[in-house]
């Protein structure tokens, strides 16, 4: 049977304002999907989205939904997950918002190891705004505001989420949207931070001056940097040079999560127990 995406869309928004092939349609369908497999009703999630092309994305899915300022969607998803420790709270952000303007706020999500699924959808570009530096646009290339050519090392968003603590990371591409969907099932059902790299195209603003105009010519070089984890400790260190693998590359179940912590601090205030110490955390260190 077909899958029934409507039910989850905000058919009134349709169509969408993405680009004729834009990646973000595809993970947007296999978030809905992994949300389904994991059985959660639509009135328990919400979507907290930050500003970019991506940023979008929560004024098309019907679930409770936080369209953000540039870069702060882990201030508002951690406010609202505090507050309502039973529901699922998922942030999509661009690779900008996510790493430039909002770098801080994703470095300390993860390091609380807060149950929220972020989701960083990673075009290499600013694509809203027409071509600008991201903390991800390899060097080299072409943008509006590198017109000579990006000279910023570029940024590996996993290994900056795992050393920041976050307890689950992967790393997928929309080239598969099933495999990105498991994925994205297995982060959802993980209890703590789960960061995803979702590497997708932007053959319009990233395309168009680095000779990949078309969707397809853009998932092709994408498909040339990725390579599946399983495949990749045989790579040479020259072959693995700008490239990175995909899959779950941290999924740690005995991290402490925020809420739960926060539990402790509710039951100092109500007197239930005595104040927090380094022994409650003696096992971590
Ligand atoms: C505080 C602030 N600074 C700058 C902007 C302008 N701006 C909007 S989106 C964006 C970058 C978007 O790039 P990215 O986060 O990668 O998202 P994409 O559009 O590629 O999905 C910028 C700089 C803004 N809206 N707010
Ligand atoms: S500009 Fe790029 S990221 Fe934005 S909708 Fe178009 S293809 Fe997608
Ligand atoms: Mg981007």
């Amino acid at each position: 049977m077909a899958f029934n995406y409507d039910q989850y869309l905000r058919l009134e928004k349709m169509p969408t304002l993405w680009c004729w092939g834009c990646g973000d349609g595809v993970i947007l369908k296999a978030v809905i999907r992994a949300i389904e497999t994991c059985g959660w009703k639509q009135d328990d999630v919400c979507v907290v989205s930050g500003i970019g092309c991506s940023g979008r994305f929560s004024s098309y899915v019907d679930f409770n939904t936080v369209h953000t300022t540039h870069g702060r969607t882990v201030a508002f998803a951690t406010g609202i997950k505090l507050m309502h420790p039973d529901k699922h709270v998922i942030c999509v952000a661009g690779d900008g918002d996510a790493l430039a303007i909002g770098g801080n706020h994703t470095i300390h999500g993860c390091r609380r190891n807060i149950d929220i699924k972020f989701i960083m959808i990673n075009n290499f570009i600013y694509g809203l705004t027409n071509s600008q530096t991201s903390p991800t646009t390899p060097q080299g290339m072409w943008t509006v505001s590198q017109k000579s050519g990006n000279i910023d090392p570029t940024f590996n968003a996993c290994d900056l989420a795992i050393a920041a603590g976050a307890s689950f990371v992967a790393r997928e591409t929309m080239l598969d949207p099933k495999k990105l969907e498991k994925v994205l099932v297995k982060g959802f059902q993980h209890r703590g931070f789960a960061f995803f790299d979702v590497m997708s195209n932007c053959h319009i603003n990233l395309g168009r001056k680095n000779k990949m105009q078309s969707a397809m010519e853009n998932l092709e070089w994408i498909d040339s940097i990725t390579t599946p984890l399983k495949k990749w400790e045989a790579l040479s260190d020259e072959e693995k040079l700008n490239k990175f693998p995909t899959g779950i590359l941290k999924h740690d179940e005995n991290a402490r999560e925020y809420c739960d912590m926060y539990e402790d601090v509710k039951a100092y205030h109500q007197g239930k127990r005595k104040a927090i110490t380094q022994d409650d955390f003696a096992k971590k260190i």
